[in-house]
């Protein structure tokens, strides 16, 4: 048995016994939290590392970060009145303006009493005895429930390059996730950006415009699609409530819980002629929903390439320069085999007089001195740094925290060859914990906000089922969580997302994090429909006991 209470260092000062214990504020551990506490009545507190709630809004705060969703489709569904209530203003909506939103959710249904802010878990240990999580923070409190939710986010792990002598850099340099609060004035200095990820790139414009000069350090070239961010119109907002009903239904059936559908047409099925003018139109209305003008992109390699070849003609289009376009569009790996970002004007940015281009390819980086970056080439002097290198995604925030499952099972090393787990919910050996948008579930492959719903809704009516058969635990099989990494491969197979292996969904970005590829690539609503299954089959696959 755990000896939990003697396990942690940080001497505990008060013991709080609760139903279920929520690790983040972000959309999940709100909706969590309010779907246990108002469906069920149970005793339930989130744990924020934060000093306000909103999660990955909380802490992304770099000039330009937008979400690539569609703001009508980038809110919760669950309450009528709330989607009646709210008015997004953009198509796209800004950092400010989702946390905005996620505040407002917080007020709307009474749940910052329920949220300690300033309150990060240090750890949580599994009692078997009785069946309890035991759950320590670092301001010592120690809480004691029978269900554990991790609701972490996925992309919430900074990932800060080990690049040598960054500490004898003489300016200021960022990480854009974790962005200072009372932001960074650009005037007159000399900026540079690591990093051309959905980040860099929709920064880059934003700081372009700012700074004296703005260096962007790329490694990899990447596809980006033009957002075409605008207003909403009055007419778009009416027709959007209106509809949500419809809209919603969209979300929850489609593969990628977007609200618009993928066209059933295949690009190698159609005419030179008729193909351009498809993408010609995708590209003029913009934003991920280029992704669905075909059936097969990302399925059939030659049907990828002719893509490809319009998104780098483009590209060479926009971008003045021969060269810079050359090193733009010199793309190594198919389209939306990466994380596809959009854009505002970030091609248009590299026309700028104060905005230059550094191949790292070419001429990679060997160190960070007092002045700047230095290449293999030359030395590139800044006053301010940014790096935009992205997250240890989806198993970083989780693995940061000492998790102790029954048997002394650690997180660490159950994961020490991958994130084994049962349809990205459970992780076998630790009973009555559950992930939101965890690896192995749709997660970063979707639209957030209904895999979000989906997962809450889900956990919800498990713990309902529990109470109701008076069973006390639920614990994912080994056998049945072997099977279900075996369909997550599958389901990576079956797409060109197998074949670009360094992406962050195979965890390629962190030095030392094994290959294995984190989402569940099947799509939304066929995931739906298997969870579904498993409840149907009387919770197949996990291991229910009083
Ligand atoms: P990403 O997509 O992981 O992009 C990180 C970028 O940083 C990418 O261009 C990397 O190049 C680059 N990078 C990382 N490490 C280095 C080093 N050491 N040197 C040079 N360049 C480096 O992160 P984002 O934050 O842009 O996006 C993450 C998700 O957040 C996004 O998909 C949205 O869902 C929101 P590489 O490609 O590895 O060569």
């Amino acid at each position: 048995m755990n000896t939990p209470a003697s396990a942690h260092p940080v001497e505990v000062e008060q013991t709080i016994r609760l139903d279920a214990v929520i690790i983040g504020a972000g959309f999940s551990g709100m909706y969590q939290l309010l779907s246990l506490r108002d469906q069920l009545g149970m005793q339930v507190k989130v744990l924020e590392a934060g000093a306000g709630v909103g999660g990955t809004w909380y802490w992304n705060r770099y000039p330009g970060a937008r979400c690539d969703s569609e703001s009508h489709s980038y809110m919760f569904y669950f309450s009528k009145e709330l989607v009646n209530e709210w008015a997004w203003t953009e198509r796209y909506p800004q950092q400010p303006e989702i946390l905005r939103y996620l505040n407002h959710v917080a007020d709307r249904f009474n749940l910052r009493s329920d949220i300690l802010l300033n309150t990060r878990m240090n750890s949580a240990h599994f009692d078997e005895a009785t069946n309890r999580w035991h759950v320590y923070t670092e301001q010592g409190q120690h809480f004691v429930a029978p269900f554990l939710i991790t609701a972490v986010g996925c992309l919430s792990s900074a990932n800060l390059p080990q690049l040598p002598g960054l500490s004898d850099f003489k300016g200021q340099w960022y990480h854009t996730g974790q962005w200072p609060h009372e932001g960074v004035d650009f005037a007159g200095k000399r900026v540079g950006v690591v990093g051309t990820g959905s980040t860099g790139i929709q920064t880059i414009p934003v700081v372009a415009a700012q700074a004296q000069h703005l260096t962007v350090f790329q490694r990899t070239a990447n596809y980006s699609i033009p957002a075409r961010n605008a207003l909403l119109s009055e007419e778009f907002k009416r027709f959007a409530k209106d509809h949500s009903e419809g809209i919603r239904h969209i979300m929850n059936t489609n593969t990628n819980g977007h609200s618009f559908r993928m066209v059933n047409r295949s690009v190698t099925a159609t005419y030179p002629a008729e193909r351009e003018a498809i993408m010609e139109t995708a590209w003029i209305k913009g934003g991920l929903e280029f992704r669905a003008a075909f059936n097969d992109t990302l399925i059939n390699p030659e049907a990828n390439q002719l893509v490809a070849d319009f998104i780098r003609k483009k590209i060479r289009e926009i971008v003045l320069n021969p060269e810079v376009a050359e090193l733009l569009s010199d793309i190594d790996h198919p389209f939306a085999a990466k994380r596809p970002p959009v854009d505002s004007q970030y091609f248009e940015t590299f026309n700028r007089d104060n905005v230059s281009l550094v191949n790292l390819r070419a001429t990679p980086i060997e160190r960070i001195t007092a002045r700047g970056i230095r290449t293999a080439q030359a030395e590139y002097p800044l006053d301010i740094l940014i790096f935009a290198t992205g997250f240890d995604a989806m198993t970083g925030s989780l693995l940061k925290m000492d998790i102790q499952g029954r048997d002394g099972h650690l997180l660490k090393q159950v994961w020490r060859d991958g994130p084994l787990n049962y349809l990205g919910l459970q992780v076998p050996g630790f009973p009555n914990m559950f992930t939101i948008t965890g690896p192995g579930s749709p997660s970063v492959l979707s639209n957030l906000p209904p895999a979000i719903e989906q997962h809450v809704n889900w956990i919800t009516d498990c713990i309902r089922m529990l109470r109701d058969k008076g069973l006390q635990r639920i614990e994912a099989s080994e056998q049945a969580s072997d099977g279900w990494c075996e369909e997550v491969n599958k389901a990576a197979s079956a797409t060109l997302l197998a074949q670009v292996k360094h992406s962050w969904y195979w965890g390629a970005n962190v030095p030392g994090k094994p290959q294995v590829f984190m989402p569940y690539a099947g799509g939304f609503a066929r995931y739906t429909e298997i969870c579904n299954q498993v409840v149907s089959d009387n919770y197949r696959g996990f291991e229910l006991s009083a």
